[in-house]
């Protein structure tokens, strides 16, 4: 098969067969190992030949990390297992956030309670970014279980060393996770998660401060009101800011 010009995105062929199709490195297949996906054929109204790639039927579970669902060679699967679990990771932490709020709540203090939900919220744009990025590169989103998120504690403090000791979970989690990218030679989800690299630096530092004035006020209503009144200003997440 040789290509002649490329034309409106498709290639011209001086070939007329098309067969059973070829693979994506121009020969026939030949059934050995490992197979390819395959190349196949179909003219368009103007006669230029038009190559779309098929999947291999059954194959992916065979030689997993190399076929998806899309029947595209991109997606490793060890890469994939680690980012659907950190999607789960992600969810889990929106429903903590949100069982840290509905403790705040019942504790009467409003503001605390606004800023975790505002968090809960972050959370779950956090898995979203993750769910979209899976579905990008024609990976298998699998939605996992969640558990039930502890719902009560001693102090305030305690509620917020919960969520600090949290995000130190998530962030050695977001690590090994570059770190298996970077071994399987995915750049593409190595560079995909500097985002989450640079937001658990942001959020263990801020549930850190978070944690030690709570501590340094808690047996003064007057100094938890005061930290309550300044978190009740926190902005909602914005598209954007999930996107920066
Ligand atoms: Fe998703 O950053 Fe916190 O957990």
């Amino acid at each position: 098969m040789e290509s002649t010009r490329a034309f409106c995105g498709l290639r011209r062929s001086r070939s007329t067969t098309s067969g059973p199709g070829l693979n994506l490195f121009g020969s026939e297949p030949t059934g050995t190992h490992p197979p390819v996906p395959r190349l196949v054929e179909k003219k368009c109204s103007r006669g230029f030949s038009r190559y779309t790639v098929r999947p291999i039927i059954g194959w992916r579970k065979l030689h997993t990390g190399i076929e998806n669902h899309k029947g595209v060679n991109i997606m490793n699967s060890k890469v994939e297992k680690a980012l659907n679990e950190q999607i789960h990771a992600e969810f889990f932490s929106f429903y903590l956030y949100l069982s840290v709020a509905a403790y705040f709540t019942a504790n009467h203090l409003d503001g605390f309670s606004h800023w975790m939900r505002i968090q809960a919220q972050e959370e779950l744009g956090h898995a979203m970014k993750l769910f979209d990025y899976l579905n990008e590169r024609g990976g298998k989103v699998e939605l996992l279980a969640l558990d039930s998120p502890e719902s009560e504690w001693p102090s305030a403090s305690a509620a917020i060393e919960t969520a600090l000791n949290h995000e130190r979970f998530i962030s050695q989690r977001i690590n090994d996770i570059v770190d298996l990218a970077t071994a399987e030679n995915d750049h593409a989800t190595t560079v995909m998660l500097h985002w989450y690299v640079n937001e658990q630096v942001e959020e263990e530092a801020t549930a850190d401060t978070l944690f030690h004035q709570v501590k340094m006020v808690e047996d003064s209503p007057h100094g938890l009101l005061m930290i309550d009144r300044e978190l009740a200003g926190r902005p909602a997440p914005t598209e954007a800011s999930a996107e920066a």
